[in-house]
C-alpha cells in the first residue's frame, strides 16, 4: 500500500524510532505513548487488520505475539506488560495496516 503510513515506515520514507526488524516484523515506538514503554509490532507485508487475516497469517501473527515478550522485557517490563489489537473502526483502530500495541510501565489496568 503505498499511502499506507506502517508501510512507508517499514520501507524507511518516513522516520521511526526502530527498536526490532527482521525480513518479516519492524518494532518502534509509538508516536503517542500511552505510558513510558509503548511499541508498535508490525508485519512488513500489508495487512489491513486482524479481521482481514486468515490462515495465511497464521505464522507472522504468532511471529507478533511471540516478539512481545520478548521486547518487553527488552525494555525492562520486568512486572509485565498489555498488549492491544485494536480491530476496525469499532475497535478504535485508527492505523489501517495490522500492528500489536506493547503497553507497560505504569498502572495498567486503565489504559
Ligand atoms: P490504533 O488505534 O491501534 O490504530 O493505533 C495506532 C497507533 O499508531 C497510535 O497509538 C499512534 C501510532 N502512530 C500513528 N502514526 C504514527 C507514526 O507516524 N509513527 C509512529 N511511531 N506511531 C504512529
Amino acid at each position: 500500500m503505498t499511502d499506507c503510513i506502517f508501510c512507508k515506515i517499514a520501507r524507511g520514507e518516513l522516520p521511526s524510532k526502530k527498536v526490532y526488524e527482521d525480513d518479516e516484523l519492524l518494532a518502534f515506538h509509538d508516536i503517542h505513548p500511552a505510558a513510558p514503554v509503548h511499541l508498535l509490532v508490525i508485519p512488513k507485508l500489508h495487512v489491513a487488520s486482524l479481521a482481514e487475516c486468515d490462515g495465511r497469517h497464521g505464522e507472522v501473527l504468532g511471529k507478533m505475539l511471540l516478539l512481545a515478550p520478548k521486547l518487553a522485557q527488552d525494555h525492562g517490563l520486568v512486572d509485565g506488560f498489555k498488549t492491544v489489537i485494536n480491530t476496525g473502526k469499532g475497535g478504535g483502530q485508527v492505523v489501517f495496516h495490522l500492528h500489536v500495541h506493547i503497553i507497560g510501565g505504569a498502572n495498567m489496568a486503565h489504559v
